[in-house]
């Protein structure tokens, strides 16, 4: 499915984030960086050594905040490195936190001068976000950012599985 919102597209794919030639991926991180299973160990182990050596450097991450790589031998041209919140119950500002996490991770492809950006499906792995939700806020969040900056150009919602798909899907119909 794709939408138009001012000059920007926002498009929803099922795949594999690894493969995508935006100009930005986004990662779903741990706060220490660290890489990890999931979104995380993919992205490591497509781009090789060097990201995890430039995320060591940078050291930490917290909740609702994205540091910038380069991409290693992805085609993207950087990884934006994301980090969701745990899903605790709902009631520890989870919300606000992955709401933050894409916000923080647009911004941060805007100051790249970045026209295109994928992300996964933030949290509603490992960290147990409940998938509609989680599709809601991420989709909420980018048409919102999107209506008021012109650079984007392309905001891919790259999901694993059917299922997260069709998530998203009827989360984005009900927003447009
Ligand atoms: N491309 C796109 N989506 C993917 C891919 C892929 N190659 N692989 C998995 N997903 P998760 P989180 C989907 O658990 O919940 C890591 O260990 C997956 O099916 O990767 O934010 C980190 O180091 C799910 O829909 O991220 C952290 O410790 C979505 O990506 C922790 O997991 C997110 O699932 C972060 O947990």
């Amino acid at each position: 499915m794709e939408i138009n919102i001012n000059e920007a597209v926002i498009s929803l794919v099922v795949g594999d984030i690894t493969k995508e030639k935006t100009d930005v991926i986004v990662n779903a991180a741990n706060s220490g960086l660290r890489g990890g299973g999931g979104v995380d160990g993919a992205i490591h182990r497509a781009a090789g050594p060097s990201i995890m050596a430039e995320c060591r450097q940078i050291g930490y991450c917290p909740a609702g905040q994205a540091v910038v790589t380069t991409a290693g031998n992805l085609q993207a041209k950087y990884v934006i490195h994301t980090v969701g919140p745990v899903y605790r119950g709902g009631t520890k500002g989870e919300d606000r936190l992955l709401e933050s996490a894409y916000r923080e991770s647009l911004e941060q492809a805007v100051r790249k001068k970045a026209a295109s950006i994928s992300f996964p499906a933030i949290s509603a792995g490992v960290y147990g976000y409940p998938l509609r939700e989680a599709a809601r806020i991420a989709l909420k969040t980018t048409i919102d950012f999107v209506k008021e900056n012109q650079r984007i150009e392309l905001v891919r919602f790259v999901l694993f599985s059917r299922d997260v798909y069709d998530a998203f899907e009827e989360e984005l119909k009900k927003l447009v």
